[in-house]
This record gives C-alpha cells, sequence and structure tokens, in this order.
C-alpha cells in the first residue's frame, strides 16, 4: 500500500511534499534577521502599512533586554466600530466563497472518476491519488478508503455515484472531533497567546478575532508581543483602531514585559480577553521556541492558569508541512487551538483531515480572506458541505 502511495506521490503529485518544505525555506529566506535595535526611520502612512509589515517579515533573532522603557497604552482616536454586515446566510457563502480553489478541485476530479465508472480497484486507487493530491495526507486518504471499501461491502453498494456521498459521510466523521470552538470559560482577563510561523497570519487573525469577540460583546485588549520589529506594532495598531481597541505595546524588546503589562492593565480596567501577538519563528530555530515558552511562563506567573489558550496559526498552503508545524509547537507550549488560514487562496484544503488523522487539535477557527470578517468559527458539516 505504501509502496503503491509513494509511486502516486512521485508520478502525480512531485510538487507535493518538496513544494511544502520549499515555501517555508523560501518564507525564511525572505526575511533575513535584522539587528535587535532596529527602528524604522518613520512611521508609514496608515495605507502603507500593511505592507510594510507583509515586506519586512524577519526570522527572529534573541533579542536582549539591555533596558527597560516604560510601557505605553495606545489610546488613540479611533474609528467607530464597524456594523455587522453578514447574517447566517452570509457566513454559509463565505466560507463556500473561500473554499472554492480546492472545491473545484475535487469537484471536476472526483466528477470523472465517479461518472459511469464501476467499483473496483482501479477507481479506489483513483480516489486515493485525488485525495493525496488535495493535502489529505497519507494516514487520513488510507483511514477514508478503508472506510469507504467498509461501507460499499457492508452495503454492497454497485453505483460508483454513491462514493461521492460516502466520501462526504466519512470526512465529516472525520473532522467532527476537531470542532471544537473556543470557549471563554469564566476567566478574567481570558488570555489568549498566539503563535506561529513567519507570515502564517497571526497578526490578521488577531484583527478579526478582535471583531469575533465585539461582536459578541465582549471587551478586549491587545497585547503587541511581536516587539521584534516596529512594522509589526503599527500593523497591529491598525487592526486596533479597526476594532476600536486599545493595542498595549512597548518601545523595549521584551515580548513577556508587553503581554504581562496588558494582562495587568486589563485586570484594572476589568476587560474580558487579552490577545497577545508574538514574533513569527520556525519551529526548528530551538532557540526562539525556548523563548516562546519564557514568554509562555511568564505569561503563567502573571495570571494563575493563563494563557488559558495557545492558538497557534497555520498558513493552509503550507499543507503537509502545518502537521510538522503543530507537532513542534505541541511539544514546546501545548497548542489548545488552530486557526488555519488562507484556505481562500489554496487547493490544499485538505490538509484538514490529516490534521484531525495525525495531530487532533481543536480547530477553533479558518481564515477564508484577508478582510475583518473573514474568520469563520470551524464546523465540519459546513466545511464539507463547501468543499462538494
Ligand atoms: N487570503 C488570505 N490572506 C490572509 C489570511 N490571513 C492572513 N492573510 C495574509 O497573510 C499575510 C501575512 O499575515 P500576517 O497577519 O502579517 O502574518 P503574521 O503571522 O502576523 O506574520 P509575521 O508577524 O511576520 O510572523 C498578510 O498579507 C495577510 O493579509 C487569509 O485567511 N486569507
Ligand atoms: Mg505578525
Amino acid at each position: 500500500m505504501f509502496e503503491f502511495l509513494k509511486k502516486i506521490i512521485k508520478k502525480d503529485s512531485p510538487e507535493k511534499k518538496p513544494v511544502a518544505k520549499k515555501e517555508v525555506a523560501k518564507k525564511a529566506q525572505k526575511k533575513p534577521p535584522l539587528a535587535p535595535k532596529q527602528k524604522v526611520a518613520k512611521a508609514p502612512k496608515i495605507s502603507d502599512k500593511k505592507k510594510t509589515a507583509a515586506s519586512a517579515k524577519p526570522i527572529k533573532n534573541t533579542p536582549k533586554v539591555t533596558e527597560k522603557k516604560p510601557v505605553v497604552i495606545l489610546e488613540k482616536e479611533v474609528a467607530p466600530k464597524e456594523e455587522k454586515k453578514s447574517g447566517f446566510f452570509g457566513f454559509a457563502d463565505k466560507i463556500k466563497k473561500g473554499l472554492t480553489k480546492t472545491r473545484e478541485k475535487l469537484t471536476s476530479e472526483l466528477t470523472s472518476l465517479f461518472t459511469g465508472k464501476k467499483i473496483d480497484e482501479a477507481l479506489f486507487e483513483e480516489l486515493e491519488t485525488i485525495l493525496l493530491t488535495s493535502d489529505v495526507g497519507i494516514s487520513a486518504t488510507t483511514y477514508l478508503l478503508d472506510s469507504i471499501r467498509a461501507s460499499v461491502k457492508k452495503n454492497n453498494i454497485e453505483n460508483a455515484d454513491e462514493i461521492k456521498g460516502l466520501l462526504k459521510e466519512k470526512l465529516i466523521e472525520l473532522l467532527t472531533p476537531i470542532e471544537s470552538p473556543l470557549v471563554l470559560k469564566g476567566a478574567n482577563p481570558y488570555v489568549i497567546m498566539v503563535v506561529g510561523v513567519n507570515g502564517a497570519g497571526k497578526t490578521t487573525t488577531i484583527g478579526k478575532l478582535t471583531k469575533i469577540f465585539l461582536d459578541e460583546n465582549k471587551s478586549v485588549l491587545i497585547a503587541a508581543g511581536d516587539t521584534f520589529r516596529a512594522a509589526a506594532t503599527e500593523q497591529l495598531q491598525v487592526w486596533g483602531e479597526r476594532n476600536n481597541v486599545h493595542v498595549v505595546s512597548q518601545a523595549s524588546g521584551d515580548p513577556s514585559a508587553v503581554i504581562f503589562d496588558a494582562i495587568n492593565s486589563a485586570k484594572a480596567k476589568n476587560i474580558d480577553i487579552v490577545i497577545a501577538d508574538t514574533a513569527g519563528r520556525l519551529p526548528t530555530q530551538k532557540h526562539l521556541i525556548d523563548e516562546i515558552t519564557k514568554v509562555k511562563r511568564v505569561i503563567n506567573k502573571c495570571h494563575e492558569e493563563a494563557p488559558h489558550e495557545i492558538l497557534l496559526v497555520l498558513d493552509a498552503n503550507t499543507g503537509q508541512n502545518a502537521i510538522s508545524q503543530l507537532k513542534i509547537f505541541n511539544e514546546a507550549l501545548g497548542i489548545t487551538g488552530l486557526a488555519l488560514t488562507k484556505l481562500d487562496g489554496t487547493a490544499k484544503g485538505g490538509v484538514i483531515a490529516a490534521i484531525a488523522k495525525e495531530q487532533p487539535t481543536p480547530l477553533r477557527y479558518i481564515g477564508v480572506g484577508e478582510s475583518i470578517d473573514d474568520l469563520k468559527v470551524f464546523n465540519a458539516q459546513e466545511y464539507v458541505d463547501a468543499l462538494f
């Protein structure tokens, strides 16, 4: 079976695994380390901020804090809160639209696979290829095929068209255990620490997440824990302004100090939720992983049981590499939830099945676009419905 799978991967999707690795490597190259104290000479205009932040994503070195500077709580004049635009139907449509690329790939391949075919080993082999090239991963693909085979046998199914329905059913079964929306369990403040590799979508997810909480009538404070580069704080401030919430930041480069201060400030002001941004880091860089575990320890000293949620942001484009990122971050920090971003830009939406099978972790949110309303609470049924 695995020999056969290896052949398929080689023959039909030569770019699959190497590309995922290359993409991560490319990102690493794009972001050479900056000197810890490097500063942006002039603050960019708001319209330029996103661009600046996106183009300057360093791999973080271990900045040493030599001097402590006072914490600044930014209380700017901010734009009025956006009105809630999308109702329930808009919500489901948005997910469907976001998953267009994966759906188009699956639909066209599955339709030509099932139409007028008989159920035989060749059909299962083709189905295997389709799933693998959608980044479902080897173990989830094997699991899905075995379950479908068992159902075909048990129910004497002869019509290949019925396999599509079975695939849908088995996928929902596989994904339902990781459908586990975030529940804010009475902690005050509830502290969410957001981590992930460079460019995964952490800061953008924080902006969107803040909007979700505000819509639930919760108060939010954002901590600019990516202290490595000035542009990171500015990018977060833009999201703070969009949401009309305060962003706690600090001139010096110690993420623990900023987050510590934000939590104390939230306690004093009775704010419900603190969301802490952190600098992007590759899981292969041990000193950076050690550094983030230190941040977690400091948060815990500040507030018992905090951080309540350690949210790992994964870019769906990284495909199977997302699984290795998850494993390493989980070993270091104990990941409690995931946000899978950029599903709108990829045909690799099958990676969710790989996560569910190989490293089951509560999938809290999916990102289906760049705007403020493009973060959705993950729902297995809704997701699979949007795929077929
Ligand atoms: N299409 C799409 N783009 C997204 C999504 N989430 C984030 N992005 C984009 O991805 C890029 C990187 O996002 P950031 O939020 O800056 O990523 P980050 O993890 O904070 O990056 P670093 O701070 O450099 O580590 C930005 O251009 C975002 O607009 C998504 O769900 N869909
Ligand atoms: Mg960021």
